[in-house]
């Protein structure tokens, strides 16, 4: 039997949007995901997050159902609009109410809280004022609206997450468009990119300086990333491979840990990439207490020499184009639902680059998990491959720690099957099967083997 440690962190994740619900009651106000759903073609099916799986409605027994999972963590996040309706000033006690509720509800019953403050759902009042992420002061309302998170819920949280995957924001949002707020561009992304960095900053600023010393809680960000593996043995797919993992995860994380964009990213984006004045730089150099990591696949990359391969310009890892590598998958590997492969070793990889980049911090697995089109067999939710699937990764994460990588925590994505952004709710990731139409809560049977794992501590 393979033991992880005996104070390794088992939770899972959802984020606000994807599982609250009731938009627009009790004072909430409307976010980009809100408009974003509202334009005809944008999300899959016209679907939207109106109803979500209601959490907000039903969470005490959605903290029930945790609490039968034997969890000892759960990250969710606040919803911006929800708690201060227009972006800025102005509170909604009303929202306070619910995060305090739900906040009480988990210590209640056992459960760590760990608070990720911005997960896309960026009051829409900002996107219009300020431009969105692309406005200069959108890191000083980010700035003052963390500041009223750690002021209300700060006696009782320990564990905050500033941004959840800025290379989605500014890439999907800004790059590609696929995200909200659907803008297309190859300059945008990387000052969304830039803006989102100052924003991080500026609340563990504001943490550190006023709430730490007596709150005691640890602040960080979270980056997602694939692993890239060199499609040949040859020097120039294996400088491929690194650039793209620069492009991808060192865009973020080497300003939160070395101050500065990587040299690579420089070099090659000229004025597109803007740069941090000193108090910046200096602000964000050391900025997070833990590496936050979302892994979900591995994808093989090439030197493009100068030849980008047709629909590859916009690949799952950037704008290819800056980066001149092609992507692409071996036909071996099996892909999940989202058509992501599913390749265990590249996350034990990846988490081995992080340790040697970045000096052994302690790294979070804040988001892993898998999409499958489950089935229903009378009243039980049969979803082996999604057992392997946590297996697989489980048993390289483990091996990883072994060879000395500092590995804290494991979060799986997701909690309960929700909304699922641009695809709405056809993918199906989560550990309770949600009936949309009855929002019935159904235990899938990987949360039964998860709930063995967690109390065994090993499988
Ligand atoms: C993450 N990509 O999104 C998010 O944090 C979750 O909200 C989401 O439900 C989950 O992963 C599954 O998609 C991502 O294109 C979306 O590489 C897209 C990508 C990565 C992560």
């Amino acid at each position: 039997m393979i033991e992880f440690p005996k104070e390794f962190i088992w939770g899972t994740a959802t984020s606000s949007y994807q599982i609250e619900g009731a938009h627009d009651i009790d004072g909430k106000g409307p976010s980009i995901w809100d408009a974003f759903c509202s334009i005809p073609g944008k999300v899959f099916n016209g679907d939207d997050g109106n109803i979500a799986c209601d959490h907000y409605h039903r969470m005490e027994e959605d903290v029930a159902l945790m609490r039968q999972m034997g969890l000892k963590a759960y990250r969710f996040s606040i919803s911006w609009p929800r708690i201060m309706p227009t972006g800025r000033n102005q509170i909604n006690q009303k929202g306070i109410h619910f995060y305090n509720r739900l906040i009480d509800e988990l210590l209640k019953n056992n459960i760590e809280p760990w608070i990720t403050l911005y997960h896309w759902d960026l009051p829409l009042a900002l996107q219009f004022e300020e431009d969105g992420w692309l406005g200069e002061s959108i890191a000083d309302a980010f700035g003052k609206y963390a500041e009223v998170c750690f002021t209300h819920f700060g006696d009782r949280v320990k564990n905050w997450i500033t941004i959840n995957e800025a290379w989605v924001v500014a890439m999907l949002g800004y790059g590609q468009g696929v995200f909200a707020p659907g803008r297309r561009s190859n300059s945008e992304p990387y000052l969304a990119g830039h803006n989102l960095l100052r924003a991080h900053a500026e609340a563990v600023h504001v943490y550190r300086e006023k709430f730490q010393p007596t709150q005691k809680g640890r602040i960080g960000i979270t980056n997602n990333c694939d692993w890239r593996e060199p499609l040949t043995e040859s020097a120039a797919d294996k400088l491929a491979a690194q650039r793209a993992l620069e492009f991808f995860l060192a865009w973020f994380a080497d300003p939160v840990y070395k101050g500065v964009y990587p040299d690579v990213m420089v070099e090659r984006l000229g004025d597109r990439l803007p740069t941090f004045t000193p108090e910046e730089a200096e602000k964000l150099k050391g900025s997070s207490d833990f590496f936050g990591l979302n892994h979900y696949t591995t994808m093989l990359a090439s030197d493009a020499q100068g030849q980008v391969m047709e629909g590859n310009v916009y690949g799952n890892g950037g704008l290819s184009e800056d980066q001149e590598v092609n992507l692409s998958v071996d036909p071996a590997w099996s892909l999940t639902e989202m058509q992501w492969a599913i390749v265990p070793w590249g996350c034990r990889k990846l988490l081995q680059w992080i340790s040697e980049r970045y000096d052994k911090p302690e790294i979070i697995i804040t988001e892993n998990g898998c999409a499958f089109d489950d089935k229903i067999v009378g009243d039980t939710v049969t979803d082996q491959p999604r057992i392997d699937f946590f297996r697989g990764y489980l048993t390289e994460i483990h091996k990883a720690i072994e060879k000395g990588v500092n590995v804290g925590g494991y979060f799986m994505w997701s909690f309960m099957d929700n909304f699922e952004w641009a695809s709405g709710y056809c993918k199906r990731f989560g550990l309770h099967y949600v009936d949309y139409r009855t929002l019935q809560r159904t235990p899938k049977d990987s949360a039964k083997w998860m709930s063995s794992v967690v109390r065994d501590n090993g499988f």
